[in-house]
């Protein structure tokens, strides 16, 4: 007899980063426009959970103001290319235009990983991991690609993340988000900072 397991039955986890860092009409302040992004999207899913707000210097360095970045973990059975369509909107919600690549941004909203899904297929994906720095400036995927190809080099991805899904396991890599954000230079962790909101 086959190996029993429920795992065709579970709800896949849904991992998803945002970030911020100019102020719009529509949202506010970046600490509020990630907020209200969050509220419009535990609207759109069920929300298991979401992270602390933190201040975070810009990347590359010198490029811009200081980000908020969060993120979130969501249940669902939709397909990726609906939850990043989901994302859009919520995006343009908030005054999204894509102009430059690592532009300045009033909302982000990246899909980190759907379960262990992996888009569109491991040679592509790894090309895409190991792109050097200088070509990933310039070059934008033209299709889903999950996990998200950068999600382990960052901290300010990998620490808002370790709040929700310290536990969730890179497909291609073995690793948890735990053990990637333990990886990350100490210094690039103590530059995300959680921020003292009001309650
Ligand atoms: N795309 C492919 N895969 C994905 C995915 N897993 N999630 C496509 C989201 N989008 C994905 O994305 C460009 C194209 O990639 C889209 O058409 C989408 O279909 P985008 O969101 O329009 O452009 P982007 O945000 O400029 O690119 P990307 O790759 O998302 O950049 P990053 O990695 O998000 O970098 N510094 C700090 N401190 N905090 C930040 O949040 N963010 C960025 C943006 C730069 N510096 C930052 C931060
Ligand atoms: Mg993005």
């Amino acid at each position: 007899m086959a190996p029993v397991s429920n795992q065709q039955f579970e709800t896949p986890s849904v991992l998803i980063a945002l970030g911020a860092n100019l102020s719009t009409t529509e949202g506010g302040p970046p600490a509020e426009t990630i907020k209200r992004a969050m509220a419009a999207l535990e609207d759109a899913y069920f929300a298991v959970e979401s992270s602390k707000l933190y201040q975070t210097p810009c990347f590359p360095a010198g490029a811009g103001p200081d980000y908020v970045n969060a993120a979130m973990l969501l249940k669902s059975n939709a397909n990726p290319a609906q939850i990043l369509a989901k994302l859009h909107e919520v995006e343009a919600l908030f005054g999204r235009e894509r102009r430059q690549r690592w532009g300045m941004r009033t909302l982000d909203l990246d899909l980190i990983a759907v379960g262990d899904r992996i888009l569109p297929d491991e040679a592509t994906h790894a090309r895409w991991r190991n792109m050097p720095a200088d070509l990933q400036v310039s070059a934008t995927p033209d299709r889903l690609i999950l996990p998200h190809p950068r999600l382990q080099d960052r901290a300010f991805v990998l620490v808002p993340m370790a709040d929700v899904a310290p536990d969730w396991v890179h497909p291609l890599l073995g690793l948890s988000i735990r053990q990637m954000y333990e990886a990350l230079p100490a210094d690039e962790i103590e530059a995300v900072v959680p921020l003292d909101l009001p309650s």
